[in-house]
């Protein structure tokens, strides 16, 4: 039998470098960092690590704003610890995915520099989108974009003369220009980026902004809704800014450069894509090899709505042969125990949330692991973020003072940002940071409850959430339930049935417990009540 190549089935966590593990003290997580806790990863039963941006950066959207895509930017280390990072993970059979960030460079990228050095007109500005204001003397932006993080898309410059002159697009912070992907030395540029890493030895990318990259061309205004997670207006039209056609030119360039390395290298869109199919557009035998499915980020705790998520999902990778994806958490959105905390109706749409009320803890965790138990028993890619498999609730309470996401201060605080899900990882129960480093605090404060949430606290510790991950990732693997299928069992509409192989996995979505079909129990998110399933819990059957 042909063996499918690794990331078909891939259990990828996530690493936030920032929140991870410091090992210089200064309050920062960093590469060293990471290194030393890679154990913790091999032992947890991934496959794979995907680091969030290490690059050189001012650190204004904490490493999404890229200033030096070839160098480690000083707070994480340098070259030659990621290379050691590189190898230790070869060592313990992990494979590396790092993070490309083609939409946008930092503003304090040479390039940048050299682009408002040159004026309007110049070939350094043509890398960016530059473009003269409307009205009589240019005061007013040149379309009504928004940027994803509050305000206008758009920032004007002063000109080499001192007077006020064009305006440059950020669909992102101000400090994070959009590149022109129409320009070929940006093309070449991102071509020499893959290689650089590639040659180094990391088995993929994970693409940020993955549907951003090309804009219509006019740049026309848009007078509708510009959210993220992006579909037509009912009348068919598509946002100018997200998900135009050209975006599939540079993954087909690319993927020829991934092609002509050995090892099955990879690349991962973050595509706020939908519906379903326009997503799986991105999948195309010639383009990406996976796509996030965030259709579980913005999905209500509810049996009707997860399976029509399971659904919609697989059967719109079937056409295209690709394996689906599965994400719960990332550093973008509340994390799923927090989610899912709240009551349904309340439950923020794409995982955003107000941070009052306050969601219900327990209730938040205990569908946390139901959730995380289905979603490891289904066919294809499944993505951890670090810290859930701690299950980790969002620090919903962070003071205004720490906070340090652009998106709080572009709001105007309101939107809290995503400050509460980066909060660095509790390692063991004891100060200073709750061994996350040596420093007297990390960057952002941990609650202390967390001390209970320790991986130290919580190794070897029956029903734990560390052991519950580390028991279904070799479940996982020993049943081969990445590379399975789904098929619907059951008559109930309010518990989940279906069988992937010879397992049976049974969410209770119901307000009852419920019995549980013939078989050996392999795994529950939580403990039997008189042998039944009880509710807001997730189980694995051997065929019985
Ligand atoms: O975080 C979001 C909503 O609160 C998203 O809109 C997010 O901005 C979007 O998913 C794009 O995210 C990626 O690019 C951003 C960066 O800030 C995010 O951290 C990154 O995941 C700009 O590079």
């Amino acid at each position: 039998a042909v063996q499918a190549p690794w990331w078909h089935d891939a259990v990828i966590y996530q690493v936030y470098p920032r929140s991870f593990a410091d090992a210089d003290g200064d309050g920062v997580g960093d590469l060293p960092g990471i290194t030393s806790r890679l154990d913790h990863l091999a032992a947890l039963g991934v496959d794979a690590v995907w680091l969030s941006p290490f690059y050189r950066s001012p650190q204004r959207d904490a490493g999404y704003d890229v200033s030096d895509y070839r160098d480690v930017d000083p707070v994480f280390g340098t070259l030659e610890d990621a290379d050691a990072l590189l190898t230790r993970a070869r060592e313990l059979g992990l494979r590396v995915v790092v993070d490309l960030v083609p939409n946008h460079t930092s503003s304090d990228h040479p390039w940048f520099g050299a682009a408002l050095a040159a004026g309007p007109g110049s070939r350094e500005r043509a890398r960016y989108v530059f473009r003269d204001g409307r009205g009589p003397r240019g005061e007013q932006p040149p379309n009504n974009w928004r940027s994803v993080f509050g305000g206008s898309a758009w920032t004007r410059v002063v000109e080499p003369d001192g007077r006020p002159g064009q305006w440059y697009l950020h669909l992102f912070d101000s400090s994070q220009p959009d590149l022109d992907w129409t320009d070929p030395e940006v093309a070449d540029e991102f071509d020499a980026v893959l290689r650089f890493w590639l040659d180094r030895g990391v088995d993929g990318f994970r693409v940020d902004v993955a549907h951003g990259m090309v804009k219509a061309e006019g740049l026309p205004d848009w007078d509708h809704e510009q959210a993220l997670l992006q579909g037509s207006t009912p009348s068919g039209e598509r946002p100018p800014m997200w998900d135009q056609e050209g975006v599939h030119d540079i993954y087909r360039r690319w993927r020829q450069v991934l092609d002509s390395y050995p090892g099955d290298r990879m690349m991962v869109a973050e595509a706020w894509v939908a519906p379903q199919e326009r997503l799986t557009r991105y999948l195309r035998g010639d383009e990406m090899h996976q796509a996030f499915n965030f259709d579980h980020l913005k999905a209500r705790w509810g049996a009707r709505e997860l399976r029509e998520v399971v659904d919609s999902t697989l059967a719109a990778h079937a056409v295209v042969g690709a394996p689906a994806t599965w994400v719960l958490s990332n550093h973008d959105v509340l994390r799923h125990t927090s989610r899912f905390g709240y009551p349904p109706e309340r439950m923020p749409a794409g995982g955003v949330g107000p941070d009052d009320p306050q969601p219900d803890a327990d209730l938040g965790l205990r569908r946390a692991r139901a959730a995380t138990l289905l979603m490891l028993a289904l066919p294809g890619g499944a993505y951890l973020y670090q810290g859930e498999e701690l299950g980790l609730p969002d620090h919903t309470t962070l003071p205004d003072e720490v906070r340090q996401d652009p998106q709080f201060a572009r709001t105007g605080g309101a939107d809290v940002g995503r400050d509460g899900c980066r909060v660095p990882i509790p390692w063991s129960g004891t100060a200073p940071s709750y061994g996350f480093g040596p420093a007297p605090a990390a960057w952002l404060p941990q609650p202390p409850s967390w001390a209970e949430l320790s991986v130290a606290a919580q190794e070897g510790r029956e029903g734990s959430t560390l052991e519950l991950y580390r028991g279904a990732l070799r479940l996982r693997r020993e049943l081969r339930l990445g590379l399975g299928g789904v098929r619907w069992l059951g008559p109930r509409e309010d518990v989940l049935e279906f069988a992937n192989g010879s397992t049976t996995v049974v969410a209770n979505l119901s307000g009852e417990s419920v019995d549980l079909p013939a078989g050996e129990v392999l795994l529950a998110s939580a403990p039997l009540v008189g042998g039944r399933l009880p509710v807001d819990a997730t189980a694995w059957i051997a065929a019985g």
